[in-house]
């Protein structure tokens, strides 16, 4: 018995050793350790040796169970290090590896342009309002001097929600709130979205961008919008600029007028950019109507303003050479990468 003991420890111990997985040292267990296991085998066949072997058999025994059993926890303890020391090297971070690059996107043109209106307008005093693009009638219409059946009705027609609210066609109406709302003195610009019910072509979109402007205080004249107007003309296209504003109509200003700036192409004298005209057309302006102030509760009597219009798209087209404003909308990127 003593022979067979020390064989199993000696053969089971070899096992453990060689065993490299925990499916193969589990085999192992169960051969020397489990119910059907070798000791187990011998144990259980102690009962027919003599009262004076058996204590020295089981001692025997008792000690080759330890061993193995110890020799197995060993070995399981040194595979899971080994599977984790695996798993850490695998999972380890090159930190010097190159990143994975973020492509940068880009301005869209109408947004460089914009943004450059800002930082004129800001630099004189501006502050940048806006509103919502779906209307009541009355904001859009009605307050700003064109009652239902006035003829500016149809050059603006638009889209209508029901008879009373429809999507903006100028950003006037955001004017028109800030006067209800705030006390003179008041310089806003109110840039947007605007809508038109006009059929798409290289010049013309059911849905543009305007920037109109308003101040209003005491003693505000004509001579504040041409110096301002001018200014930022000057800012825009660059100090050896020449403005020139001809009269022209609006319902909600009087006077009105429109400023073009000569042509920087050919400097006046008629070309293809400007059309033979010299001049090349840039906003509305005018004088705010006596009426449209009242209906914003400002005294006409104590306060005076002007106002303007710019159509950004005009100018971003200009300004980058584009003959389609279909372009500017279509947001084709092999188009946007260019700016
Ligand atoms: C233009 C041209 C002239 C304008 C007028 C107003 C308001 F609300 F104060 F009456 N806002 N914007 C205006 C004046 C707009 O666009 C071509």
């Amino acid at each position: 018995m003593k022979e067979q003991l020390e064989l199993i420890l000696k053969n089971g111990l070899a096992e453990i050793q060689a065993a490299v997985s925990r499916d193969e040292l589990e085999k192992a267990r169960v051969k020397y350790l489990g119910k059907k296991g070798e000791l187990t085998l011998i144990l259980r066949s102690m009962g027919g040796l003599s009262p004076e072997e058996r204590p020295v058999a089981g001692q025997l025994a008792n000690k080759v169970r330890e061993e193995l059993t110890n020799a197995i926890e060993n070995a399981f303890s040194e595979i899971a290090a080994k599977a984790n020391a695996e798993k850490i090297k695998a999972e380890t971070i090159d930190v010097t590896l190159p990143g994975a690059s973020v492509e940068l996107g880009k301005k869209h043109p109408l947004s460089i342009v914009l943004d450059e209106i800002y930082d004129i307008f800001s630099s004189m005093g501006f502050s940048i309002v806006k509103g919502p693009e779906v209307e009541l009638d009355y904001y859009n219409f009605e307050a700003l001097n064109i009652p239902k059946n006035h003829p500016a009705r149809d050059t603006q027609d638009t889209f209508y929600i029901n008879d009373n609210i429809l999507l903006r066609t100028q950003t006037s109406p955001v004017q028109v709130r800030t006067m209800e709302k705030q006390k003179p003195p008041i310089r806003i610009i109110a840039p947007g979205r605007v809508y038109r019910s006009d059929p798409v072509d290289a010049t013309h979109s059911p849905v543009f961008h305007q920037i109109e402007g308003l101040v209003v205080d005491k003693g505000i004249t004509m001579g504040d919008l041409k110096g301002t107007l001018e200014v930022f003309a000057k800012e825009l296209y660059g100090n050896d600029t020449v403005v020139r504003f001809r009269p022209h109509h609006f319902p909600f200003t009087e006077p009105s007028a429109e400023m073009d700036v000569m042509c920087f192409k050919c400097q006046g004298k008629g070309c293809r950019l400007c059309k033979g005209e010299g001049w090349i057309e840039i906003l509305g302006c005018g004088m705010v109507h006596p009426e449209v102030l009242r209906n914003c509760g400002i005294d006409p009597d104590v306060y005076s303003g002007f106002a303007f219009g710019v159509g950004l798209e005009r100018i971003v087209m200009r300004r980058f050479n584009i003959d389609d404003m279909r372009l500017l909308f279509e947001n084709d990127l092999r188009f946007l990468k260019q700016f």
